[in-house]
């Protein structure tokens, strides 16, 4: 099998496992805070994606959000996995989180998988070969007016109430756009602009687990991803995230 097929299957694997878990109050900690929480489930998880591809491919490097980094081996290939991206909405909802695994070798995109586990929508992508929901090609919204459109976050309180550079501008954005949505989960909202229900995605914070899979999704979906600022999003690095359905958009939305 291929490192497509090999991600296909293991990620269909660990959904399935998730779907039937039963969370226990015992099984949840907090990481940094009351609003920075992980489970066992996501340990659990990134133990069985990274066993199940490094079985499969032992010289490719792994970066995932709950173990510390794979030493990068003897091939040149990182998968970026996150085991929950939504593990708030896990914890609470048991709906709209997500598995994320993004495939690059070196800086070049590879493939994108995107599991939202409880409605079984698996969001893919192959460099050079469009984006899929399932079986159905996905394409982002051909909306260009800012009235128009829809801005979806996954944290309204980072993005809109708390100090930070950009607050006043995305606070202009807000008032600009159609409306403004929260899923609170990046995978899964960087997809939703990537399927045309939404037209821009904002983050102030964003790992590269969280992104690096969704974002080849976008991208081969017609739409285009930069720093906040406009800038090439780095692979490697925590950053800002702005996600939009068509690079067109970029000046537009910067001089807001
Ligand atoms: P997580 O569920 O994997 O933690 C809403 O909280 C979104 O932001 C989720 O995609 C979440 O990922 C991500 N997120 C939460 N805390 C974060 C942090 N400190 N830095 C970057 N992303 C974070
Ligand atoms: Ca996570």
């Amino acid at each position: 099998m291929d490192r497509f097929n090999v991600g296909v299957k293991v990620v269909q694997n660990a959904g399935n496992l998730l779907r039937q878990c039963r969370l226990e109050e015992a099984e949840i900690c907090q990481k940094t805070s009351h609003q920075d929480l992980v489970t066992l489930w996501d340990r659990r998880i990134e133990q069985l994606l990274r066993n199940e591809i490094l079985t499969a491919f032992p010289r490719d490097a792994i970066v995932g959000e709950e173990y510390p980094s794979e030493a990068h081996r003897a091939e040149s290939v990182t998968w970026y996995i996150d085991p929950i991206d939504g593990t708030t909405n896990f914890i609470n909802q048991h709906q709209n989180y997500a598995i994320s695994v993004g495939c690059w070798d070196g800086n070049k995109p590879l493939f994108g998988l995107v599991l939202d586990v409880e409605r079984k929508a698996l969001y893919w992508a192959r460099h050079g070969g469009g984006a899929w929901q399932g079986q159905t090609p996905i394409h982002t919204s051909g909306r260009r007016e800012l009235s128009d459109l829809l801005l979806t976050t996954p944290g309204l309180q980072y993005t809109f109430l708390e100090p930070h550079p950009y607050q006043e501008r995305m606070i202009q954005l807000s008032r600009k756009v159609r409306g403004v949505r929260c899923l609170g989960s990046v995978a899964l909202e960087l997809c939703e602009v990537a399927a045309g229900r939404a037209d821009l995605f904002v983050t102030m914070r964003s790992s590269p687990w969280d992104h690096n899979a969704a974002r080849i999704i976008l991208e081969e979906a017609g739409g285009a991803i930069f720093t906040v600022e406009g800038k090439p999003l780095p692979l490697n690095q925590k950053s800002t995230v702005l996600g939009l359905s068509s690079a067109d958009l970029r000046d537009y939305i910067l001089t807001v």
